[in-house]
């Protein structure tokens, strides 16, 4: 990325918290900008496309701008962001660097430490990268010097494919939450404690687990009864609301030793704000209920939670005019309307919806699949989206 910017001698540089910034000032450098990117990090055992193709797609529209002389006659500046830290799988948090751009990152966020107990600012400091507090309040950008931020990211779900269309218009976000569960139990000997003397974490967590499971299925089971909220807001639960344990370890972990303690991670989404916030209530609620019965002790700590974002219908009407374009640069037509759909998965435009409009354009990946070495964009749908962007910016 640095290269190209070099080669299309954008202003770049890195900030303290490790985003990779590219600008060009255009024809009006008084103009609000447009911010433009996605995210450089990835989770474990990831693709190739999660986070980057936004990088890449922004870039090589402004490279074919720069290749076409057309740079200087940007309307308003542009800046490409490629943030440091979106996923969130070394501190259990999100959007470390998007969140600082936006202004939402509080400075406690420097001292989150990671499984090895290393503070975020000592593995920034280990990247030459010097953050403090007051340099990390500098990082956020001013509202009014911001037109708006555009992402665009691949769907990490199935809908364009089996619509058959490259690109889609993202309506809004889910809203998220991370838990982190510590179920303390008592450490014992696995051949002499009988099975009535028990207080196991082990069994204890993996209750916990299969009723979070029929919650997120079953929703209108669990909460139409408690009142935590109205049946609308149930009914709407059960098409978006899913949960995830992706992360469970045990202390002592020996096959011969009843474990001492359990701590997993929960993820939760939802569209709808009210229905993610009844279903944390009653989840909590049957958790301590099933501590309580198992003789164990049960820690909710809530690492992080974003709420759903809406983007804007003015940005996603340009952007869905823009797929247009593409599509009739690209061989052929494609007939009927460009697909508008929901994003389960979290993105930077999360965070960014604190600071400017957002709006989002996906990309089709195949089968949907994404977090996994499996995940693959058609080189065609690629081209698309860059084209799509240079669409974009030309009518900027
Ligand atoms: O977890 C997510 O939704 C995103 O990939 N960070
Ligand atoms: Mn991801
Ligand atoms: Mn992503």
């Amino acid at each position: 990325m640095r290269q190209w910017q070099d080669f299309m001698n954008l202003e770049r540089w890195v900030d303290e918290m490790g985003n990779v910034h590219g600008r060009v000032e255009g024809a009006n450098a008084d103009a609000e900008a447009l911010l433009i990117g996605s995210h450089l990090d990835t989770v474990v055992d990831a693709g190739m496309f999660d986070g980057s193709l936004g990088i890449i797609s922004a870039v090589s529209a402004l490279k074919a701008m720069h290749m076409t002389g057309k740079l200087g006659q940007l309307r308003r500046p542009v800046e490409v962001i490629a943030f440091s830290d979106e996923e969130g799988v070394r501190f259990q948090t999100t959007f470390l660097g998007s969140g600082a751009i936006a202004g939402i990152l509080p400075a406690t966020a420097l001292k989150t430490t990671d499984k090895r107990g290393m503070a975020l600012e000592d593995v920034l400091k280990e990247n030459s990268l010097e953050v403090t507090e007051e340099s990390l309040s500098k990082l956020k950008y001013d509202p009014t010097s911001v037109w708006g931020y555009v992402e665009v990211h691949i769907e990490q779900g199935p809908v364009l494919e089996r619509f058959g269309y490259p690109l889609g218009v993202v309506k809004g976000i889910a809203g998220q939450t991370r838990l982190k569960v510590t179920v303390r139990g008592s450490q014992g000997h696995a051949g002499t404690v009988p099975m009535s003397m028990r207080q196991d974490p082990m069994t204890a967590a993996a209750e916990l687990i299969l009723t979070l499971e029929s919650l997120c299925k079953n929703p209108e089971e669990y909460l139409s009864d408690g009142g935590q909220c109205g049946d609308d807001t149930v009914k709407s639960l059960s098409s978006s609301l899913v949960c995830t344990v992706g992360e469970i370890s045990t202390w002592p972990s020996a096959s011969n030793v009843i474990p001492g303690q359990v701590t997993y991670t929960v993820d939760i989404r939802a569209m709808d704000d009210t229905g993610r916030e009844a279903v944390m209530y009653e989840l909590s609620r049957r958790m301590y209920q099933i501590c309580d019965k198992r003789s164990v002790s049960c820690n909710i700590e809530r690492k992080h939670d974003a709420g759903a974002v809406a983007c804007d219908a003015e940005l996603s009407s340009q952007l869905k005019s823009a797929a247009y374009s593409a599509f009739k640069r690209m061989e052929g037509d494609i007939q009927g309307e460009v697909p508008v759909l929901m994003s389960g998965a979290g993105h930077d435009a999360m965070a960014m919806s604190h600071l400017a409009k957002v709006g989002m354009l996906f990309v089709r990946c195949r089968g949907g699949i994404s977090h996994s070495p499996e995940e693959h964009v058609l080189d065609n749908d690629v081209w698309a989206a860059s084209l799509a962007i240079l669409s974009f910016l030309e009518t900027l």
